[in-house]
């Protein structure tokens, strides 16, 4: 009976301590089932790594670390993942730092991580990779004979042909992409451009049955919007609520990394038009930023940082007053449990995302609310989110009066339309949680039927693996 092998950049925690975050949660009981693992970078670099995964034992799965030289790390992951990557696959190819050096690491880290798994993966194992730090990884392992299906998910958007042009190596990405078995998307929108790529770079086309023909070989796609434990959460928010008291004012919260992809600037210029516009709102509300601090060792984060703090000071120095603060701006991390109970007292969550893949934040806080006196969801129409969370208020991130319109509507809405609001929203999610999103891809990716290079299918139906609800 084969395993799930899961790879991703972070593998989880070896003592469990950081399972609270959706995709542990949403693999643990597939990994649990067949004796799974999860491998991933090791949390430290070593100027010796080992020729081997180190293997630690969980008693749901196991793990395996494979380790790197620090430089080698950079290169790869501040380098080519985060500096390459990162801003051109969100539309901001102007911040792509083309360094060759960064390209060699990203390929060499897929090269000697896929020698690793080739020790230990076995013919019927189900291989499953994560996001855009990984994309050669099925490349590297077809290259060295492994016979798994080995599917992909890419968390991140994936944009239009042109801008995926401008990166140095598509080609070769688009290549690696289509070595996948099965790619899963977020949303419709980045599948539609995953198939318009692949027409225009590989002459892909299209089957009736949803796969593509590329290269003599067929390649499965799908979209599968991630989620959240919703109940889960909100059963956090209710139990948290219990001991803390309500904010003083009405509020508004923003919890994001602190990333230029998040639209934080183009958030406070629309908490900042509002309250131009809007003269009897101030001293009577208040915005909470939360802004974890990531990838500080890039330049472009370092230049977000200080715009931020620049906007917030601005608004601060324009509107305040001795009694009155408009923006909290924190930059550390807060515990989960801390901010699932300050989504559930704030009056208004604001998501305004200039391009996300799917974006859990929105998901988080509608599960959060007290459903008797729920609050409201202000949403970005480039999240991936908004292609299932129609009945949030849904923004142009990049107009701060329609954000400003957003806020007074969110604020002065009745309490039966937030309760149908909340209810469509809530009931939507509840479906659709992260466990229906783990089962509805590894489903997709049993079902996948490899020919070998003599026309046997390795893997009739979907028998030797046994899937989870
Ligand atoms: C990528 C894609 C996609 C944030 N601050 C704190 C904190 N967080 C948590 C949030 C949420 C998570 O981090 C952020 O998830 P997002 O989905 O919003 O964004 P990315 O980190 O960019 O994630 C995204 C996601 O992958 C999953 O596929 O949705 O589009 O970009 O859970 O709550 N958690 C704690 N303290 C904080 O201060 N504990």
């Amino acid at each position: 009976m084969g395993r799930l092998i899961v790879v991703s950049n972070r593998a989880p925690s070896v003592d469990g301590s950081s399972d609270s975050g959706g995709l542990v949660v949403a693999l643990i009981e597939a990994l649990a089932k067949n004796g799974g693992l999860w491998i991933g970078c090791a949390p430290e670099q070593s100027d010796t790594p080992t020729e081997d995964l180190v293997f630690h034992q969980r008693p749901d799965f196991d793990i395996g670390l494979f380790e790197l030289e620090p430089e080698l790390y950079r290169d790869y992951y501040l380098g080519y993942s985060n500096s390459v990557l990162w801003p051109a696959l969100h539309g901001r190819v102007d911040l792509i730092d083309v360094q060759p050096r960064y390209a060699k690491a990203y390929r060499e880290v897929a090269k000697r991580l896929a020698a690793l798994i080739a020790k230990t993966a076995r013919d019927d194992d189900l291989i499953w990779v994560h996001d855009y730090q990984m994309i050669p990884l099925a490349h590297e392992l077809k290259e060295l004979n492994v016979k798994c299906r080995i599917g992909f998910f890419l968390h991140i958007p994936l944009p239009d042909l042109q801008t995926f042009k401008a990166i140095p190596d598509w080609k070769d990405l688009a290549k690696w992409l289509s070595d996948y078995d099965l790619i899963g998307f977020q949303t419709r929108r980045d599948l539609g451009h995953m198939i318009n790529i692949f027409r225009h770079t590989m002459r892909g086309e299209l089957r009736a049955n949803g796969t593509m023909g590329i290269a003599g070989r067929e390649v499965a796609l799908g979209s599968f919007p991630i989620s959240i434990d919703v109940s889960g959460f909100r059963r956090l928010a209710a139990k948290g609520a219990e001991n803390t008291e309500p904010a003083p004012l009405p509020r508004l919260i923003g919890v994001d990394r602190l990333d230029y992809s998040k639209g934080l600037p183009q958030r406070l210029a629309g908490y900042e038009a509002f309250l131009a516009r809007h003269p009897e709102f101030r001293s009577k509300v208040a915005l909470l930023q939360i802004a974890p601090p990531t990838r500080d060792d890039v330049d472009a984060y370092k230049a977000i940082r200080s715009e931020l703090e620049h906007l917030s000071g601005h608004i601060n120095g324009r509107f305040g007053t001795v009694e009155w603060t408009p923006v909290q701006y924190i930059h550390r991390a807060m515990p989960r449990n801390e901010l699932a109970v300050l989504f559930r007292f704030s009056r208004v969550g604001l998501v305004t995302p200039l391009f996300d893949g799917m974006n859990l934040v929105a998901k988080e806080y509608v599960a959060a609310q007290d459903e008797t006196d729920p609050g409201v969801l202000i949403l970005s129409q480039f999240a991936g989110a908004a292609e299932e969370m129609t009945e949030a208020l849904i923004i142009n991130p990049h107009d701060p009066e329609d954000i400003a319109r957003a806020i007074k509507t969110a604020l002065e809405m009745p309490l039966a339309e937030r309760i149908g609001r909340h209810s469509a929203l809530y009931a939507h999610l509840d479906q659709h949680n992260v466990g229906r999103w783990s089962a509805a891809f590894l489903k997709q990716l049993l079902s996948v039927q490899r020919l070998s290079p003599d026309g046997v299918a390795p893997f009739p139906g979907s028998t030797p693996w046994t899937q989870t609800a």
